[in-house]
């Protein structure tokens, strides 16, 4: 217990912890939990041979501020506790398994509908504000936004072990968590770490295209489809080209392949309500687009922050893949657009409906 070294002691700890944990659940989120500002060695060791094999690709902030990553102490001094709140995504169930058609172009689920991330850094800040005037303190909040890890401080927070596909697999809702994190100079009872629970499970590492997990655990984003779709930058390397399929942006087989995850509760929250047109979106809709139609059309979505040329360059990919031929008027003039990357993604589309 750290009850006692509470700079207040008159506070109950459990009582402060159990108000924390209702607030953010009354905010929106699912799943919290409360650990210690430490990340356990084999995060640390893996988080170091990613960086030393470059497997970050052109992510190269993966590799900065690499002392803040390894030690939140580093990033704060005065963090003395850690909370992981997630909210749970999870299409209907009718939406969990793919298109059995694969001209049917695919848009990861967690971009459906509103992009997470102001979503959770606004309900963080409102859960942190709410902290300090209640019970004083400081607090950062982050999701995806700083050198945390927020995979390993949820494990440690009891929300949900690393699966080997290396998501946060929580036992309630399975992979389909958005994680955010609070740093706080409370002093606050850890919970008790997360059960790592694959097994001999390996369905995500047998189901993902791009064989991205090369290892349980360990995946190499340079051959992730939500890498190559979203944060690559320039044109999809050729050779990864039709491991793409019919994935216009992101990836999300090695989540409905969990187990896990099959029948977590859909998500009641209306910032993730599947939009229709987000589910096998319509190509020719699509390739019309320019830059302000583009921004119009994503506006609020996670798509917008790619650009309309890396995704007229994705969605190329996959029309080449798909063989859909019914696209190539709309296609060949693209063959001038005026970006590069585009230019090359049409003349590629077209070459594998005539080859
Ligand atoms: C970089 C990044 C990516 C990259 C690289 C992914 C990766 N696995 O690293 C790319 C672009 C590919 C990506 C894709 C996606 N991402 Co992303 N991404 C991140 C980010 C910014 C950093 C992750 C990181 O630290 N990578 C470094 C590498 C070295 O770590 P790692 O792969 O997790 O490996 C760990 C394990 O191997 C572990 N380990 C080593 N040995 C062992 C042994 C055992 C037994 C165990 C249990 C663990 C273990 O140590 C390593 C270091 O922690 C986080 C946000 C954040 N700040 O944490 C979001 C985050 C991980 N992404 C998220 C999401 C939603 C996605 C996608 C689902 C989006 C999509 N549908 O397209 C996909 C999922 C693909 C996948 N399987 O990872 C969520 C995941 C939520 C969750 N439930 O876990 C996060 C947490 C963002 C958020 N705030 O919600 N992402």
């Amino acid at each position: 217990m750290w009850t006692e070294s509470f700079e207040t002691p008159h506070m109950d700890s459990m009582k402060i912890k159990n108000d924390i944990r209702k607030k953010l659940i009354e905010l929106g989120f699912d799943a919290v939990g409360f650990s210690r500002p430490l990340i356990p060695e084999r995060n640390r060791s893996r988080y170091l041979q990613f960086v030393e094999n470059e497997e970050y690709g052109t992510m190269r902030w993966m590799s900065r501020r690499m002392e803040f990553r390894l030690d939140p102490k580093r990033l704060w001094a005065g963090v003395e506790s850690v909370i992981v709140a997630g909210i749970n995504y999870a299409p209907p169930l009718n939406h969990r398994s793919n298109p059995a058609d694969d001209r049917v172009l695919r848009i990861s689920r967690y971009a459906w509908n509103m992009d997470y991330h102001p979503v959770v850094i606004d309900r963080l800040k409102r859960a942190g504000d709410w902290m300090s005037a209640a019970y004083g303190g400081k607090y950062k909040a982050y999701t995806d936004t700083g050198p945390v890890m927020e995979k390993a401080l949820a494990s440690a927070a009891g929300i949900g072990s690393q699966g080997k596909n290396t998501l946060a697999v929580s036992p309630e809702f399975g992979p389909w968590l958005f994680l955010g994190v609070i740093l706080t100079d409370l002093k606050i009872d850890p919970d008790e770490p997360a059960d790592d629970t694959c097994g001999e499970c390996s369905a995500c590492i047998d189901r993902c295209p791009g064989s991205a997990i090369t290892a349980p655990y360990r995946m190499d984003p340079r051959k992730c489809i939500a890498y190559l779709t979203i944060e690559h930058k320039g044109a999809v390397p050729e050779p990864m080209r039709e491991t793409i399929g019919n994935r216009v942006y992101g990836c999300d087989d090695c989540i409905t392949a969990c187990p896990k995850g099959g029948d977590t509760p859909p998500s009641e929250e209306p910032a993730f309500v599947p939009l229709p047109d987000r589910i096998g979106p319509d190509p020719f809709m699509l390739l019309r687009l320019d830059k302000k139609a583009f921004n119009a059309h994503f506006s609020g979505s996670p798509i917008k922050r790619i650009g309309v040329n890396k995704f007229l360059s994705n969605l190329l990919i996959c029309l080449g893949n798909c063989r859909r031929t019914d696209c190539r008027e709309m296609i060949v003039p693209l063959r001038r657009h005026d970006s590069a990357v585009v230019r090359e993604s049409a003349l590629w589309a077209l070459s594998r409906f005539d080859g």
